[in-house]
């Protein structure tokens, strides 16, 4: 990042001009989108960045000795390095691409499972894991006979560590740095610390965190930190596992093919170097290019000035909605993004979410992929409203009148 490159704040209306989504129209009504949780609007910077390997450079990656694929190989490991520094890796072999945070934590857990987890080990998540955080280590489990251990969940959303969770068996801590449901910031850094004096593997979710707070590996001390490109401005289908050399170096390949190997024979195979070992096949090439430049352009902004706007839209909108009769927001936590998630007595998220969409609101709706926290505050689902940099407080005024209107039609 180039310091005459950032901006000290950043004005809305600006920032609001580099997305062309936000032009469109729905239902006929200016687009509120409020769904950035489940992926985020793609400034054109990103949109022209990846549009512009397709034009112009469009090769396969480290195979060919023509110039094209040189180009693509350049510019994708470029990425690579862009996503070193933002995430402060000590080395760019560290950052291994995937598709998204399920493939990350599925790497993870397969191949961590296959490294240590015998017969009555224990992997300790969090109750208030993404599905994609739980279900990897139920079948890492299953596979080598370990049990899932869990962090109780408290009435605000937080973490109920009245003593510390692990045991004699605990061999993985694998949780959410922000909770994509409550929005809750989880204290990561005390966790893993105390993990590490354990000897135990830490893996992080860091799918509702890289957009919105400063993510830094080695300040946070994990061994692996997974995320997806799509919740940062950037490509669908573009992920990041973060991993500490050493481990990675003893972790076995998730998938075989093509570019993991360093040879094969019909008998036996052995692997690449890192990172290319745990990057069998034809990589997401424009995805990748695309992920770099939104890192690059956030930026030019400063993530602070991101998280302020998003706090300031945060606490609106929380005032805003508690003033509605019957109601109640989960997800009460000190530390939050900008995500809100409610219930309204007598009305169904679903009809809420309908109506909503109507006025041109994108919420999300449902159990967001977290069904036993949805168990754990007795909810069959929520209402969720999940800010970005280019959300407005006009925009949650017109979401909360619209709620409020919804709320007439449907009592
Ligand atoms: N972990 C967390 C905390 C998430 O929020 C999500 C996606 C994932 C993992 C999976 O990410 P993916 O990119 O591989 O799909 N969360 C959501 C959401 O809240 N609404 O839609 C997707």
């Amino acid at each position: 990042m180039k310091p005459a490159a950032v901006k000290p704040a950043f004005d809305v209306e600006e920032m609001r001009a580099q997305f062309p989504i936000l032009k469109e129209l729905v239902h006929s009504k200016p687009l509120v989108y409020f769904d950035n949780a489940a992926t985020s609007q793609k400034p054109h910077r990103v949109i022209k960045a990846e549009s512009a390997y397709y034009a112009t450079i469009n090769a396969n990656v480290h195979r060919g000795v023509h110039t094209l694929s040189t180009k693509a190989t350049e510019a994708q490991e470029a990425a690579r390095e862009t996503i070193r520094k933002h995430i402060n890796a000590k080395h760019a072999h560290e950052v291994i691409f995937t598709s998204g945070t399920t493939a990350s934590l599925n790497l993870a857990a397969f191949s961590l499972g296959q490294l240590l987890l015998n017969k009555g080990d224990e992997v300790l998540i969090s109750g208030m894991e993404h599905h994609s955080n739980i279900v990897p280590w139920q079948l890492a489990c299953e596979r080598h006979g370990a049990k899932l251990k869990v962090i109780p969940i408290t009435e605000s959303g937080e973490w109920g560590l009245t003593q510390m969770p692990f045991s004699d068996e605990t061999r993985v801590l694998a949780v959410s740095h922000v909770s994509n449901t409550l929005g809750t910031i989880n204290p990561v850094k005390e966790l893993i610390a105390e993990a590490k004096k354990r000897g135990i593997v830490t893996v992080v979710d860091g799918a509702q965190a890289i957009a919105h707070l400063n993510v830094d590996v080695q300040d946070l001390g994990c061994d692996l930190y997974a995320f997806s490109g799509h919740k940062a401005y950037g490509p669908t289908g573009t992920g990041v596992l973060y991993g500490r050399e050493d481990l990675l170096d003893r972790m076995p390949p998730w998938q075989g093919g093509g570019e993991m190997i360093d040879t094969v024979t019909l008998e036996k195979s052995t692997w690449a170097k890192l990172p290319f070992k745990f990057e069998a096949g034809t990589p997401h090439i424009a995805g990748i290019i695309g992920l770099g430049e939104a890192i690059r352009w956030m930026e030019d902004y400063e993530m602070t000035a991101m998280a302020a706007h998003e706090q300031l839209l945060l606490e609106h909108a929380t005032k805003e909605l508690l003033a509605i009769d019957g109601l109640r927001i989960i997800g009460t936590a000190k530390t939050k993004v900008g995500v809100i998630s409610f219930v309204i007595e007598g009305i169904h998220h679903y009809d809420l979410g309908t109506l909503l969409d109507q006025q041109g609101i994108a919420v999300r709706t449902g159990h967001h992929c977290t069904q036993p926290l949805m168990d754990r505050f007795g909810v069959s689902g929520t209402t969720r409203l999940s800010f970005a940099c280019f959300n407005t407080v006009e925009e949650v005024d017109a979401m909360v009148a619209a709620t409020r209107k919804a709320v007439k039609m449907l009592r």
